[in-house]
């Protein structure tokens, strides 16, 4: 059953168990429409929330990779042309997990139909598309979402607590690293499936979109605007051969990338991403230096925050390791799963996610990051990228 106009979701009822259902049509059945589509699926197991993900259509041009897809996740149909599953009738949300060249396109056509947008990261291939999808979604008045899975990494979310309790004071330095190595190889090829990030068509841009994103966006929700960035890059493969064309072609994205910028609090940042640190799979680390405290966080380690407090007494001042997973602390999420000292992962960070989403839906909310906030990631990405090109300062 359909309900609702343009402005308002349209969300079937699901009287069986009381709560209403958040028809969902994925659109890209790779590695994030996995993290997702297990996230939709355990979500309701954990949290008591009002709405419930069903899983209606998945959409892969290749059908029987669709059909796989569906078999294995549970989805009731599939679509091979993205265009059927947005005009279908009984899909209230889009969830947009294909290469960034086709994010605009889709989101533009979803807000047009109705839908509620969920959309991968990052939110577009530059600022312009990024406008363009923000302004579509806020002309339909359709509730929208931005996957930046990394905030509601429980250790993560703490750490916002404590920045925004003040614990740490004025806050002096930011630092952030995303490192990679899967890229080293100089015979791997570029674009098709899988390898659709290294190719600039596709990607919008290499490192900076897909890695130095999610540092920006918890960056600037740690630690407020940027105002302005100095960056360079590297493409240490000039060349590589394009797996649709079949022809070695030159590699536009950016292999590497560091950046400086200052924050309008007055902190200082410095950042660093690259695919060509050998031994590293997806080392995503930060730490922030306050006045009173400081902070550290480490992917690999994720249940951990670090905490050095200078207020502590002389004798035990020194880094402390929380493990998150304390009930009793008021810790965020952690009561939703096992019992205290128990450990969550890396998909747990999509589960908390739509938690919030469907959360914050039932509010009449939005739910964030949202294609605005999002832009902003976007902006600055498009800054350190022009930054590294004119090897000047850039204001965002
Ligand atoms: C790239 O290897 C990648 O999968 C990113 O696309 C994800 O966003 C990041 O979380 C892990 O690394």
């Amino acid at each position: 059953m359909r309900t609702g106009g343009v402005n308002e979701p349209k969300i079937a009822q699901n009287s069986m168990a009381q709560k209403k259902s958040l028809r969902i049509g994925v659109i890209g059945c790779g590695f994030m429409g996995r993290a997702h589509s297990n996230a939709y699926r355990r979500v309701s197991n954990f949290f008591d929330l009002s709405h419930e993900p069903v899983l209606q259509a998945a959409c892969a041009r290749d059908k029987s990779a669709a059909l796989a897809f569906a078999d294995r996740w549970g989805y009731a149909s599939i679509e091979t042309d993205w265009r059927k599953l947005v005009e279908r009738g009984d899909i209230d949300a889009v969830d947009i997990c294909v290469p960034s060249n086709l994010h605009c396109e889709i989101a533009v056509a979803c807000a047009e139909a109705g839908k509620i947008v969920l959309c991968e990261k990052p939110l577009a291939m530059n600022f312009t598309e990024g406008e363009t999808m923000c302004a579509a979604v806020e002309k339909a008045g359709v509730p929208n979402m931005v996957w930046y899975n990394y905030r509601r990494v429980p250790a993560v979310t703490m750490a916002k607590q404590l920045i925004d309790e003040g614990k740490l004071g004025r806050i002096f330095h930011y630092r952030a690293n995303f490192l990679q190595d899967w890229t080293i190889a100089a015979d791997l090829p570029q674009g098709g499936t899988a390898l659709w990030r290294l190719d600039a068509a596709a990607a919008g841009s290499g490192v900076t979109g897909d890695l130095l994103a999610h540092c920006i966006d918890t960056a600037l929700w740690l630690n407020g605007p940027m105002q302005d960035v100095s960056a360079m890059t590297e493409t240490f493969v000039k060349e590589r051969k394009h797996n649709l064309t079949g022809k070695v072609e030159a590699v536009g994205i950016d292999d590497a990338c560091s950046f400086l910028c200052h924050f309008a609090n007055g902190s200082l940042g410095l950042f660093e991403s690259t695919r060509y640190a050998r031994g590293h799979k997806a080392l995503y680390t930060f730490e922030i230096n306050g006045e009173h405290a400081s902070l550290k966080w480490d992917l690999h380690d994720l249940h951990r925050l670090e905490y050095f407090d200078h207020r502590d007494e002389g004798r035990l001042r020194g880094w402390r390791s929380i493990h998150v997973s304390d009930h009793g602390g008021g810790q965020p999420y952690m009561d939703k799963w096992w019992v205290p000292g128990l450990q969550i992962g890396y998909e747990h960070s999509f589960v908390h996610q739509v938690a919030d989403f469907l959360e914050a839906l039932a509010q009449g909310q939005a739910a964030q990051p949202d294609f605005r906030t999002a832009l902003a990631t976007q902006r600055v990405c498009d800054s350190i990228l022009a930054s590294a090109q004119r090897r000047q300062w850039v204001m965002i």
